[in-house]
């Protein structure tokens, strides 16, 4: 560094906050403040163990967010017809009244019912993303039933564990194989490979990566499995049978800590490597080299992630391929386990925040992903009560993001639907409302965060002023209460920092000027408890392979107005291959995974220049001797479709994919594809067993030249 450089990096002013992204890392981040508005780069803290001062390339550059010339900056008012995209600018006074005022017709005409608060994780903040809650309970809007994301993951992984937590994810340092399972971590969570790579560097650990196509993090491993979409679970199977037949099962271990490991081993019995060959598209050598190294190696640690579970057999495949642990024993090992999600272990008290003690039981629950079949009003959507005809959504853009567009799209262009979006940017949703609300973004309130692939909580105090018009989802909450009458109950009227300072010190953590200071509080149990030494969560205590599919407490099971989803009668009874996926036919011989794009983050960072330049254009990832078959170039356009609609994109000839699966990575804007439909036309929004979820990597597609 030269001189000048130095003194100016001397004088620079370090603002600490944490990402609020919804992303298993939620780094703790330094960010470069210029003045009172403006930031510099932002970078990831070193002082944090987990973050240690790594983070992706799209929040470094979070300049080009905050400051972009689009942003959102006043109420707006719809002033043609539904998606015209003619609006007249409103006050904030004036367009929180009409809301409220329209919230209220629509209770008077069809109950409370009838009005759906909507909300996601495009911010992860306590406050900012959940104080939605507190204004449905209040007012007893219907309930929201969150599925999108974890449901199938969680649910799978809960069957076995019976306790959604893990080994320090830091310990992936220490060992000697990590397995990433089903995450492009080098995309999705930058902080996985710090530590994985850690292993590999000071110990010569092996790194596998089990995917459907050779990506970004495939091309980190030692040994890349590619195998067909939704087939994890047998290759579990054939692994774990190999365990057993080979020897390398830790018999003691099973017998102590698991439910039935004898009748798991007879279930095993024909569960060879062949069988498993033929489902999978793995070669017998392949599962066979797995098996060997993850059963000769004690420290190994499985880094399950989301994306193999986002098949309708999801549940059983993430259940799967946890059970491999329990069967080597590398539970009992610094550097070995496995891990999916820390969030059963980062439990703050929100029942304030979220007005949880204001809730009806009574009040019917709607699901999330099913947002297409709600809106154009299928009955078993509504659960027998009335249409939804009042929305307010916050930190989400389901009109691009929800499974079966063209049913989401329609439901927002009824007449007699009234929606208010509050959004920092115009989204596919935004501009199908009636009213726009400009939001802040994360360096311009005061939030707290909790990880979920590490163990901390972090600040994100307010550090910057936002730009003259938008407001905090906060604001909107406390605003509409007021409008709404609800102001009075407990929950409202207290400011983000009263909030923060009583979650943090219901658990005695401190107070939100503490914090500041320390910046985060790492929450990891001792290894004991981590690593189950002292017994699994289900209340004997021990892991297991038996699964009570309808019967095991999750922490995003559906209320029990819901019932169970999907076909649950389906579920095997120990691990085993379900084809309860759409699999591929004459008329669909494609299977087509929408895998995540390195500088989108779901719908968020479309709209930055750089990730949209490095992203180029919605394409789609096909073998070369399948674009041969159907006679398409490079670059050519390829229309793809099912029963639930067609899309057109580019072909990018690529051979790490297998022939008859294609790759669209990411959730580009509708407005980015020809016709103005996104990939998600594609996707179903039929509700997967047992408790629901989003199979969005699941889908049979037939793919050919677009005219
Ligand atoms: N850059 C970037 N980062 C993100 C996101 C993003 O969109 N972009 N999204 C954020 C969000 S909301 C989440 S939930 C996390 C999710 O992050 P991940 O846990 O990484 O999950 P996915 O992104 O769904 O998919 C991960 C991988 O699973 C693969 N996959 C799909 N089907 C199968 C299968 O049947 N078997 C196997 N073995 N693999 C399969 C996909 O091809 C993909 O490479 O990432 C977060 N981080
Ligand atoms: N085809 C396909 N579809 C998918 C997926 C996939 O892999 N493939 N992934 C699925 C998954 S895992 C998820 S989690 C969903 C996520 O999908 P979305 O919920 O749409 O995800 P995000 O992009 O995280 O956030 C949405 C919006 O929140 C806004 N936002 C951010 N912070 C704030 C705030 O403080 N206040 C307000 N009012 N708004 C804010 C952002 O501007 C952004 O437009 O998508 C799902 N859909
Ligand atoms: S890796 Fe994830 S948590 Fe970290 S800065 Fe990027 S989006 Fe945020
Ligand atoms: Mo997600």
């Amino acid at each position: 560094m030269n001189q000048h450089a130095s003194i100016a990096q001397a004088k620079l002013r370090i603002g600490h906050s944490a990402c609020p992204h919804d992303c298993p890392s939620t780094c703790a981040l330094d960010v470069e403040l210029l003045d009172e508005r403006t930031i510099g780069r932002i970078h990831g803290a070193k002082a944090n163990t987990y973050t240690a001062g790594v983070i992706c390339a799209k929040v470094a550059r979070y300049a080009d967010r905050v400051h972009h010339p689009d942003r959102l900056l006043k109420p707006l008012v719809r002033a043609g017809a539904k998606g015209d995209g003619i609006w007249k600018e409103a006050n904030w006074e004036s367009a929180l009244d009409l809301v409220a005022e329209k919230f209220v017709a629509a209770e008077e005409k069809y109950g409370s019912e009838t009005v759906w608060p909507y909300y996601y994780a495009g911010t992860m903040g306590l406050v900012q993303r959940d104080g939605i809650h507190r204004l449905r309970h209040a007012k007893r809007y219907s309930g929201f039933f969150g599925s999108i994301c974890t449901n199938l993951a969680w649910t799978g992984w809960m069957m076995g564990a019976g306790k959604l937590a893990g080994p320090d994810p830091r310990e992936m340092a220490k060992s000697d194989c990590v397995v990433i399972w089903g995450t492009n971590a080098v995309v999705t969570q930058v902080n996985v490979m710090t530590h994985a790579v850690r292993a590999r560097k000071e110990r010569g650990a092996k790194i596998v990566v089990i995917d459907i196509y050779d990506n970004a993090t495939m091309k980190q491993a030692d040994m890349g499995l590619v195998l067909k979409p939704g087939t994890d679970g047998a290759l579990a199977c054939a692994v774990m049978h190999v365990l057993f037949r080979d020897g390398l099962a830790d018999r003691a271990y099973l017998e102590k800590y698991t439910d039935d490991p004898k009748g798991f081993e007879a279930h095993l019995a024909d569960k060879t490597p062949e069988w498993a060959a033929d489902i999978t598209g793995l070669s017998v050598a392949e599962i066979e080299a797995f098996a060997r190294l993850v059963g000769t190696t004690k420290r190994t640690f499985f880094r399950l992630g989301y994306g193999f579970s986002r098949q309708r057999n999801g549940a059983v495949n993430m259940h799967a391929a946890l059970s491999i642990a329990a069967v080597t024993g590398c539970w009992q090992y610094e550097g070995g386990g496995a891990f999916h999600s820390n969030s059963g272990i980062l439990k703050l008290n929100t029942d304030l925040v979220e007005g949880t003690r204001l809730r009806d039981p009574n009040i019917r629950y709607l699901d999330h992903s099913r947002i297409g079949p709600v809106l154009t009003g299928a009955p078993d959507a509504l659960f027998g009560g009335p249409p939804v005809t009042a929305m307010l959504i916050q930190n989400t853009n389901p009109a691009n993001v929800a499974p079966e567009q063209r049913l989401v799209k329609q439901g927002f262009l009824r007449d007699d639907l009234f929606t208010c979006v509050h959004e920092q940017f115009m989204t596919d949703t935004a501009k199908l409302a009636d009213v726009v609300l400009p939001a802040t973004m994360f360096l311009e309130h005061d939030d707290i965060y909790k990880g979920g692939g590490n163990q901390h909580i972090t600040l994100g105090p307010k550090l910057i002023d936002p730009p003259e018009g938008p407001r905090s989802n906060h604001f909107v909450i406390e605003e509409l209460a007021k409008r709404l009458g609800v102001a009075d109950r407990p929950g409202f009227g207290l400011t983000e920092r009263e909030h923060i300072d009583i979650m943090l010190d219901k658990k005695g953590l401190g107070t939100f000027e503490t914090f500041k200071e320390q910046r985060w509080a790492d929450l990891q149990p001792e290894f004991e408890q981590a690593h189950f030494i002292s017994g699994f969560g289900h209340p004997d205590g021990k892991y297991r392979f038996r699964p009570d599919w309808t019967g095991t407490p999750a922490p995003n099971r559906p209320p029990k107005s819901m019932g169970i989803f999907g076909p649950h009668q389906r579920l095997p009874e120990f691990p085993d291959h379900v084809d309860l996926i759409e699999v591929a036919d004459d008329e669909h011989p494609f299977r087509l995974a929408t895998s995540p794009a390195r500088n989108f983050l779901n719908s968020s960072f479309t709209e930055t220049p750089v990730s949209i330049a490095r992203e180029i254009r919605p394409q789609l990832l096909i073998h070369p001797d399948d674009a041969a078959s159907l006679g398409l170039d490079e670059g050519a356009r390829v229309e793809i479709g099912n029963p639930r609609g067609e899309v057109v994109l580019h072909a990018k000839l690529f051979d790490g994919v297998r022939r008859g699966v294609v790759i669209a990575e990411g959730v580009w804007p509708n407005s980015a594809h020809e016709r103005g439909e996104g990939i998600n036309v594609l996707t179903g929004a039929d509700a997967p067993a047992p408790y629901g979820g989003a199979a969005v990597h699941d889908n049979k597609v037939w793919v050919r030249a677009a005219a």
